[in-house]
């Protein structure tokens, strides 16, 4: 019998989707895990594969009390195929086919769209790993080193998700597809991961924390957006996915935070008021206040690419279809049908920024992505409080729609932070006050001094308020040598 909260770890797959009775697939995974295998050791985290990491293993799907934590060493991780429990007589959510029972199988007419959505959801997963896969060597401890682990061997789980979706509904070109997932790679001139921001380089740990701030937000958008789909299994693998994905922006937020915290005691400390003096900051070993929000700019801009086109076909019909959502669809007081809706759009109307009502239907990325800005602004407001607290002057912003865009209506123009229109001479002269510059990036670089001693952190960052699992301060979370 299929245990659908608790985890068979019996198996060589753990999973509580029953794999021990689906020869079929189990044999179709059981020929993708070496791949997978040698994926890792290839592609992750880079020099500690022998270490012992202080790690949660999901052992249920029950949202109180579904992780067991203990020392692993990452290429033994208990990866798994975890779906959230069936819904009872669940029904599709919106879209044509509103109110109809939930599909259990692919249906036909949708097939192909549906497994470009997997795809695409599934390739951000292992990209994400490549990009960090070189940043344990610089932790700034070891509790900041588990959790990059952490994270990077739940990105592996999430692509096992994605895969085990296309080897249970896809057949042959399912399988061909989980292959391609693991010959691409982030940043490959032939084989590039499929969206613009996992080809970008996370070169230092505050853009880890802007990425997991940021983009892994995205994740959780786009997942929501996933889990409202009437194609059932996708939409139960996105729920238990979202468990993982909150840890991952706790890591963003409390590392970006931490950063703050310490930047603006130091200043106070040496009694350093002025801000915009980035050589008198820069000397107390910390990242000062601008370039910390030069690393906003480039980040957050880089996951507005990731919602698509503010207009987009695609996400109409894919809405239609009912294979995906709005964010929190149910919770959503209207015909959630959207044939005769308008929605804002903010476009470029005679060389001028305007809000122009568009169908809502066409909308839906800008929707999705308005609800990310809000998320995203409350964070925001959650660093300017730390600032505060301290007494320092100094407030962070996210920019404008407008600025820094490769996707989207904004594309071929040049914005301010504040969303001014300008050419492209003055967007030359003045690019470097905007994103961080070589020399930003290569002060950020002389800081990321590792610092392996338990309970001891890098000059940059604060302390934790409190350890993972409630472990003491000096917890050795990463046994290095082991
Ligand atoms: N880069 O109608 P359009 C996560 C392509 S993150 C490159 O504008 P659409 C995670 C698009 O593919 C969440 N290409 O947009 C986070 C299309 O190409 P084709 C990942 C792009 O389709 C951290 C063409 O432009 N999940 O989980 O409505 C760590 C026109 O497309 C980009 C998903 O994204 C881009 N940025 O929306 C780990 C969910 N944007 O088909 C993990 C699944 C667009 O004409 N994906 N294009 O050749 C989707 O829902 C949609 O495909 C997108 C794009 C939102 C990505």
């Amino acid at each position: 019998m299929t245990d659908i909260i608790n985890v068979d770890y019996r198996e060589t797959i753990p999973n509580n989707v029953g794999l021990s009775e689906d020869r079929r697939v189990l044999k179709a995974l059981e020929g993708w895990h070496p791949g997978y295998l040698n994926w890792w050791k290839d592609m992750g985290p880079d020099g500690f594969q022998e270490a012992m990491v202080y790690l949660r293993t999901a052992v249920s799907v029950d949202p109180k009390g579904w992780a067991k934590f203990d020392y692993v060493r990452m290429p033994e991780y208990r990866w798994g195929i975890l779906l959230a429990p069936p819904e009872p007589n669940r029904k599709i959510p919106f879209g044509k086919h509103f109110g109809e029972p939930a599909w259990q199988d692919v249906p036909g007419e949708y097939r192909a769209m549906l497994r470009r959505l997997v795809v695409i959801q599934g390739d951000t997963e292992p990209a994400s790993v490549e990009q960090q896969r070189h940043l344990g060597k610089t932790a700034p401890s070891l509790y900041d080193m588990r959790n990059l682990f952490q994270v990077n061997v739940e990105e592996g789980r999430h692509l096992w998700a994605m895969v085990y979706i296309l080897h249970k509904y896809f057949g042959r070109d399912g399988r061909e597809e989980a292959e391609e997932l693991l010959r691409r790679r982030s940043g490959s001139e032939d084989a590039p991961r499929m969206l613009g921001a996992f080809n970008e380089k996370t070169p230092d740990w505050l853009s880890f924390f802007m990425f997991t701030f940021f983009t892994d937000r995205d994740g959780k958008m786009q997942l929501e957006s996933l889990a409202q789909s009437g194609f059932d299994p996708l939409s139960r693998t996105c729920r238990f996915m979202l468990t993982e994905e909150a840890h991952h922006m706790f890591v963003g937020e409390t590392g970006i935070g931490r950063t703050v915290q310490r930047t603006c005691e130091a200043m106070k400390a040496a009694g350093v008021e002025d801000t915009d003096d980035v050589a008198k900051v820069r000397a107390l070993g910390v990242i000062d206040l601008p370039t910390i929000q030069k690393k906003l700019n480039l980040h957050y801009s880089l996951s507005l690419d990731l919602f698509g086109s503010e207009v987009s076909t695609n996400a109409a019909n894919a809405f239609n279809a009912g294979l995906k959502g709005r964010f929190r669809e149910t919770a959503i007081e209207d015909d959630h049908k959207l044939e005769n809706d308008t929605y804002p759009v903010l476009k470029l109307v005679g060389g001028k920024i305007a809000s122009v009502d568009e169908p809502a239907l066409t909308a839906l990325n800008m929707r999705l992505r308005d609800d990310y800005t809000r998320d995203c602004a409350k964070g925001v407001e959650r660093f300017n409080k730390i600032i505060e607290r301290t007494g320092i002057g100094f407030r962070l912003a996210l920019p404008h729609v407008a600025f820094h865009r490769q996707i989207g209506e904004f594309k071929d123009v040049r914005a301010t932070p504040v969303g001014v229109l300008m050419d492209e001479a003055t967007w030359a002269r003045n690019r470097d006050r905007y994103l961080p510059s070589a020399s930003d990036g290569e002060f950020i670089a002389s800081l990321m001094k590792p610092v392996s001693e338990p309970g001891k952190f890098a000059s940059w960052i604060s302390p934790p308020k409190v350890g993972i699992d409630n472990r003491p301060g000096d917890f050795e979370y990463v046994k290095i040598a082991a």
